[in-house]
């Protein structure tokens, strides 16, 4: 029997004005979905620049399989396949003289190697709205996908693949809230990302 396949999956926790994240809902509609041939660590990183990179790097070195990091994105109502992390980074709110690099010296950018397309293609295929996008802003979550390829290019030893999800939220965090947002329910973007992960298991072997 081939060993089984060894995967982190992150989420952050709430921030701004936020009480739950989205990305954490996903997370916790996703374990129950999960057959045991996968081996999954889960976690959830503060929304902190200085505290998330520590974290991250230090689970990176555990040398997954796959690292699934999932963030929450207010502006979308479809999960978001993110293909480009900036070294830039920036505390929202504030003036763009703000804006620092996320690595000195590193590259502008990091572009995923994984074939997002055709997952987006798959996800959409199941009825579930899914894009590949090309820009995942400049908070934490661009940020967590910059330095998981940044530390994974250092340490070329760790086989790890990285994938970073956007996902909206869910109805149940603005269903108190005058107005109108976009949504998606948790129990969608969570069969997406099992859904993602059979396919990438279908992939790999
Ligand atoms: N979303 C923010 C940071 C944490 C999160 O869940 C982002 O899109 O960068």
């Amino acid at each position: 029997m081939s060993p089984r396949r060894r995967i982190l999956v992150t989420a952050f926790a709430p921030f701004g004005t936020w009480e739950r994240n989205a990305s954490q809902l996903c997370l916790e509609n996703l374990l129950p979905l999960l057959s045991d041939e996968y081996e999954i660590t889960q976690r959830v990183y503060p929304v902190e620049f200085a505290a998330a990179r520590p974290l991250l790097e230090s689970d990176l070195r555990l040398n997954f399989d796959l690292a699934i990091h999932l963030g929450q994105a207010h502006n979308t109502s479809r999960i978001r396949l993110e293909a480009v992390g900036l070294n830039v980074g920036a505390v929202p709110g504030r003036s763009d003289s703000d804006m620092f690099g996320l690595v000195t010296d590193g590259p502008a950018a990091y572009q995923s190697a994984l074939p997002l397309s055709q997952w987006a293609d798959r996800l959409r295929e199941h009825g579930i709205p899914a894009y590949v996008s090309y820009h995942a802003g400049t908070y934490l979550c661009n940020a967590t996908l910059y330095w998981a390829h940044h530390f994974l290019e250092l340490n070329p030893e760790l086989r790890t693949q990285v994938c970073f999800i956007h996902v909206p939220i869910d109805i149940s965090q603005v269903a108190g809230l005058p107005g109108d947002y976009l949504t998606l329910p948790s129990r969608m973007t969570a069969e997406a990302v099992a859904r993602l992960i059979t396919i990438w298991a279908g992939d790999a072997s």
